[in-house]
């Protein structure tokens, strides 16, 4: 028996392992499918990446209070195929422990959801079945009895972002600002820093409050079913408190921008509007806890996240990369052209998207 069977063999799984493959194309994890023989559920392991999350068993309990809460909601609610409606994920065999440390990485399983499509762009009609599951994510969370830990400090804190570009920028560890368009991109991110790390301040005055938050709401990290209806909300690794801007707007960060956030050609890069106004829409139903200060400054997370992405891409940049994978040398200085580009975007669309969500 191979290392991954072994492994699969510490769960407390159904059935007769067939084969362990490789599944998806994360970046962060590395994943496999499970398959078992028979009607026995298949299941997804993974290999937690542990430089990015260091506390694992924070990790793995935060998980399983939110699916677990998730779960109590569906039941209640009278729903039908729970299975595929939520995460399971699978405890070892005779522990509650729902990770495996081999000496050297650590492991999850859970239970494969079947018939489940993934995609990486949407239409406007998904982009809105879209926002009102990520809007009933965090509905469904919002009183949820177990304070969740953050698996990754600070992770959305432009403060801490901007912190971390300012001592990239003191150091200048790759020599990059020699570069003239490296300087000139620092002096337009530097003149909004004070502008973006407007949550921070709110949520300090006590204005604004942190709730349970997916802090990923990428396109692909939900699931839909055979007729187009999403089916569940997948990727819980970064679920952490957080202000709601960070499912906003990073929804609308990848989903919204008309080309890919790598994407070079920069003149092509915009704000969709269908995009926008659809996920908003959709949001607003499913997001029902929302204060007025919240669904107010909405428009100001949309503008947040391209911002805060542009200064994550440009200090990785700054360090030599160090953070991001990266496919060729000028990677991230591309992103975040691209990023910032998209935030000048968004920034002339602030009128508009004030008045639209007003009316909504
Ligand atoms: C990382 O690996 P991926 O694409 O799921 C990053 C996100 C960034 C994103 C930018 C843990 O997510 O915060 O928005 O890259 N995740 C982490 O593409 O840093
Ligand atoms: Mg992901």
């Amino acid at each position: 028996m191979d290392h991954l069977n072994e492994l699969v063999d510490r769960f407390d799984i159904q059935g007769t392992v067939r084969q362990v493959k490789p599944l998806g194309n994360g970046l962060i994890n590395d994943t496999y499918k499970v398959e078992t023989e028979g009607d026995s559920p298949d299941y997804v392991l993974q290999r937690i990446n542990n430089a990015i999350f260091k506390d694992v068993d924070l990790l793995q309990s935060n998980l399983v209070a939110v699916t677990e809460h998730i779960r109590a909601k569906l039941v209640a609610a009278g729903e039908d195929d729970i299975e595929r409606k939520v995460l399971r994920f699978v405890p070892l065999k005779g522990e509650d422990k729902t990770y495996y440390f081999d000496g050297t990485s650590y492991w999850r399983i859970s239970v494969f959801i079947p018939r489940a499509f993934v995609y990486d762009t949407v239409d406007p009609k998904y982009s809105e079945f879209a926002g009102e599951a990520f809007g009933k994510f965090e509905d469904y969370l919002s009183d949820i009895p177990r304070k969740l830990g953050e698996s990754i400090p600070d992770f959305h804190n432009m403060e801490l972002r901007a912190r971390q570009l300012d001592e990239a920028v003191a150091e200048d560890k790759a020599g990059r600002l020699r570069e003239p368009e490296a300087r000139a991109i620092l002096e337009d991110l530097m003149q909004y820093k004070e502008q973006m790390c407007l949550a921070e301040r709110l949520y300090r005055e006590g204005k604004l409050p942190k709730r349970i938050c997916h802090c990923d709401t990428k396109v692909n990290n939900m699931m839909f079913d055979e007729n187009g209806k999403v089916l569940c909300v997948i990727d819980l690794d970064t679920v952490m408190p957080s202000f709601v801007f960070s499912d906003f707007g990073d929804f609308l960060r990848t989903a919204a921008n008309a080309v890919a956030e790598d994407d070079p050609a920069i003149e092509k890069v915009a704000f969709r509007k269908d995009i926008f106004e659809a996920f908003a829409r959709g949001y607003l139903r499913g997001a029902r806890f929302l204060t007025p200060i919240e669904k107010e400054h909405l428009p100001y997370g949309t503008l947040l996240f391209p911002y805060m992405q542009a200064v994550r891409f440009f200090t990785d940049w700054l360090n030599g990369d160090t953070y991001y994978k990266i496919k060729y040398p000028e990677h991230n200085l591309v992103r975040t052209r691209n990023q910032v580009a998209l935030f000048h975007s968004v920034l002339a669309h602030m009128d508009y998207m004030q008045a639209f969500i007003a009316s909504l």
